[in-house]
């Protein structure tokens, strides 16, 4: 039955957000929706799931040969993939519509050093309100990695369904035993929001992704019930040498959220990767180094609305989200009327990132090149 999911009270509103986003195409997150589908969290800390198993994030600069790394850098990337997508199903029962982020708005955090494995920071800023875009870094000094990235989404409705294009990429930067850095650059897969009609929304993941070094070109290959498998959440990877490296093809076939194994190439028939296991959640920080919040760094700004979503009190909840919104609007004509505009804290926007201009020729991305937000070197503190 239509609605099913959705409490009786709130069916009238649900049928109206539907038919509103079946109407329109954009951007999503500043639609108004009913109450039971809202989540506390802002899209500020998603980025926090690039790292929930730090020590596969950490086992990147362990590796000692181009090879190596770009399997533990595909592990690692496909073990992120269960909590970016699945982790709300798990926590609040159906995928949600997270907080729209504020210009400006700040996440600061940490994974401790556990086991040899390094300290990882995270630092996630968001650089636009509209079209929303968030930057992140992520980095374990100790191993020699860093990743960088930013994104933002392009949303339309098909046969019932949202498709989210990702726009942005990730850079991902090691350190190898040499002294060199290799880089990697990582594109992200399409959405699609199914489930919309019952009120229960999950995500299933479509097309390709994919990651790119100079030595190995990684074709990611997503779908879901009723393809290869037949299960959802079934993915593919082939990783090749890059042209005129010499170096041997895996291929790994699986699920995502649970397991995979290599089914092709010299390791084949061995387990690939496994997220049955426990995760691990960033610990948020106050600030660049670990004090009090501010006013920008999101649990701070959005606590009350986050606590009125939570209490079911959603009347102090949208009271609270229109006074930041009009604080929000206050500044921009503040700016305006001063000639002035907001600077950005740790990030500077570049039209074309060189980076992706150099490798993504060799997956032949269309265009051949993007934008990007490249960080600003001097963190993470040495004082945390
Ligand atoms: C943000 C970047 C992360 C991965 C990720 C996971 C879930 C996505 C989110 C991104 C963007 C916003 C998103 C969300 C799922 C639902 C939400 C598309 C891509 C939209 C705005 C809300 C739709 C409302 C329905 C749930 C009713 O790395």
């Amino acid at each position: 039955q239509a609605g099913e999911a959705v409490p009786a009270a709130q069916r009238s509103s649900w049928t109206s957000f539907l038919k509103s986003i079946a109407s329109f195409s954009g951007d999503l997150s500043s639609m108004t929706a009913p109450p039971f589908i809202l989540s506390p969290v802002s899209l500020t800390e998603f980025p926090a799931y690039w790292c929930e198993r730090p020590e596969l994030f950490a086992a990147i600069g362990d590796q000692h040969n181009p090879e190596d790394r770009a399997l533990t850098v595909l592990k690692w990337f496909i073990s992120t993939l269960k909590g970016q997508y699945t982790s709300r199903n798990e926590s609040m029962g159906s995928e949600k519509k997270p907080l729209n982020p504020v210009l400006g708005e700040l996440f600061y955090g940490k994974w401790p050093d556990l086991n040899g494995r390094g300290q990882t920071d995270l630092l996630v800023e968001q650089v636009s309100h509209h079209p929303p875009i968030t930057a992140y870094a992520i980095e374990n000094k100790s191993k020699g990695i860093k990743l960088v990235g930013h994104n933002a989404q392009k949303t339309s409705f098909s046969g019932g369904s949202i498709i989210v294009k990702q726009i942005g990429h990730a850079v991902l930067m090691v350190k190898t035993p040499s002294g060199e850095t290799e880089e990697y650059v990582i594109t992200l897969p399409r959405l699609r929001i199914d489930g919309l009609w019952y009120g229960s929304p999950y995500i299933e993941l479509a097309e390709t992704s994919y990651i790119i070094s100079k030595s190995y070109v990684c074709t990611i290959e997503y779908k879901g019930k009723g393809y290869f498998s037949g299960k959802s959440h079934s993915f593919k990877a082939v990783l090749t040498p890059a042209p005129g490296v010499s170096g041997k093809d895996h291929v790994i076939e699986g699920l995502w959220h649970t397991t995979s194994k290599f089914i092709g190439g010299p390791r084949n028939g061995k387990d690939f990767h496994d997220v049955t296991g426990k995760k691990e959640e960033v610990t948020a920080l106050g600030g660049e180094s670990g004090g009090e919040m501010g006013e920008f760094e999101t649990r701070k700004l959005w606590s009350l609305v986050a606590k009125g979503i939570r209490d079911g009190d959603f009347e102090t909840a949208s009271r609270e989200k229109s006074k930041i919104e009009n604080e929000q609007r206050q500044r921009r004509r503040d700016e305006a009327a001063a000639g002035t505009t907001w600077q950005l804290k740790h990030f500077t926007h570049i039209n074309s990132d060189p980076v992706f201009e150099r490798l993504s020729p060799l997956a032949k991305i269309v265009p051949p090149t993007e934008d990007f937000y490249t960080f600003n070197e001097n963190w993470p503190p040495t004082s945390r």
